[in-house]
């Protein structure tokens, strides 16, 4: 009986590592502030999108959390392509209305494929909020592949 319960105890704990573990290989973040707080400011990221192994990217999806509650709230925008945009988006946008909270923004999807995708990060008024984009090139189903993130400018 006590046999069972000790080796129960590993099983779990070893479940728990496993999952611990398949959680940090799927997280891709990018956490910045806005460091003039001015209302205007953008903060541009490019996501690359590229097959790691797991197969080929279909899509980017992401979210952001602003992580200062005040009366600015922090907004993304994801782009890529310029063809038939108006069948197949090639921009959206969504916008962390809580900012006092653990919550993320809607999560948006842009379906363009492999390749390069530009992450512009903003705000709806002038102030010091600090932010966490969340993103993930996925495959057709839903696997996650190669996400890297690289900062382009910073204001
Ligand atoms: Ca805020």
């Amino acid at each position: 009986m006590k046999l069972i319960s000790v080796k129960t105890i590993i099983s779990l704990v070893a479940g728990s590592v496993i999952l611990t573990h398949s959680v940090f290989a799927l997280a891709h973040n990018q956490s910045g502030s806005f460091t003039t707080g001015l209302a205007a400011a953008v903060d541009f990221y490019t996501v690359s999108c590229t097959d790691d192994g797991n197969g080929a990217p279909s899509y980017l999806e992401a979210r952001v959390k602003d992580m200062t509650a005040n009366s600015s709230k922090v907004n993304i925008t994801i782009q890529k392509g310029t063809t038939n945009c108006n069948t197949n988006a090639c921009a959206r946008f969504s916008l962390d209305a809580t900012d006092n909270d653990a919550g993320y923004s809607p999560l948006i999807k842009l379906t363009q494929g492999a390749g390069t995708y530009n992450l512009y990060v903003s705000h709806t008024a002038a102030g010091t909020d600090s932010y966490d984009v969340e993103l993930h090139c996925k495959t057709a189903t839903n696997v996650h592949t190669g996400t890297s993130t690289t900062s382009r400018q910073q204001q």
